[in-house]
């Protein structure tokens, strides 16, 4: 896979090939990630990336001509038309069904803002999607680049390893951990910590059992935390049932 991104803090997007699990898979050669500074793409003396707003208002507008040169720049060197992606808060809100998507794509090409926005004339004309972290303000699309690359690469083939094969095959239908609902709780060394035991059941050796318990925990973490996504998830007999008795242990 190869990674385009355009941004003004290209060092930002570079610390990922330094870093973790993103690191190994761009030493490895599995992914190339490769960063353009509109700002190389300027001609006037102070290299000017942005200006005041039209109409007035706060902060400063990215300017197109910019962002249009460095674009033509990268898909000069683009056979397959990829999609120009932008990050952005008015894109839509990445999932985990979204980045299955993107991870299938041989090329993706990330523009991050930066200011208050991107002259609206260059998003009509050559960004092709948007993509929201979230409803909440961060300063700038690196950050969420850097979010969509880490995503999408432990999606790639011999990046993550075992679980890697899990997501992939799982049977999943929407966000989080690949089948719908939030993850049950885990436990390590030593049995007894600081007077909290383990959950008698995990240490039974009773893998069917085991099991059960762990797909209940997750049901129950998922209605607690986010009920939305059970609204989303199929739930056999059996799941209302581990779910329902959770519920009832609840009470009691
Ligand atoms: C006052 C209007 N704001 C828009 C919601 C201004 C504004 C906030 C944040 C303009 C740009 C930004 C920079 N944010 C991103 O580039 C960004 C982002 C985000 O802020 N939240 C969630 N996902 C993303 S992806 C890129």
């Amino acid at each position: 896979m190869r990674i385009d991104v355009i941004t003004l803090f290209p060092e930002w997007i570079q610390q990922l090939t330094t870093l973790g699990v993103t690191g190994r898979a761009i030493t490895d050669g599995k992914v190339e990630l490769i960063t353009w500074n509109p700002r190389d793409f300027t001609d006037d003396r102070h290299n000017q990336v942005d200006d005041r707003p039209y109409g007035g208002g706060p902060g400063m507008v990215m300017l197109a001509e910019p962002l249009a040169r460095t674009l033509a720049e990268v898909q000069r060197q683009d056979q397959a038309r990829t999609l120009v992606s932008g990050m952005s808060p008015q894109g839509r809100v990445l999932d985990q069904q979204a980045v299955r998507e993107l991870a299938k794509r041989p090329r993706l090409i990330l523009l991050c803002g930066r200011y208050e926005a991107i002259d609206q004339r260059l998003l009509d004309s050559c960004v092709d999607e948007q993509w929201s972290l979230g409803d909440y303000v961060i300063s700038g699309g690196e950050l969420a680049a850097g979010v969509v690359i880490d995503a999408v690469l432990r999606l790639q083939p011999g990046v993550l390893g075992h679980q890697q094969s899990a997501e992939q095959d799982s049977f999943s239908q929407n966000a989080t951990t690949g089948n719908g609902l939030l993850d049950c709780p885990h436990y390590t060394r030593p049995e007894d910590w600081r007077g909290q035991t383990v959950p008698e059941i995990l240490l039974s050796g009773n893998h069917a059992a085991i099991a059960d318990w762990r797909r209940q925990q997750a049901l129950l973490a998922t209605w607690k935390t986010r009920p939305e996504l059970l609204a989303g998830a199929v739930l056999s007999e059996k799941d209302q049932r581990l779910l329902a008795a959770a519920l009832a242990d609840q009470e009691a």
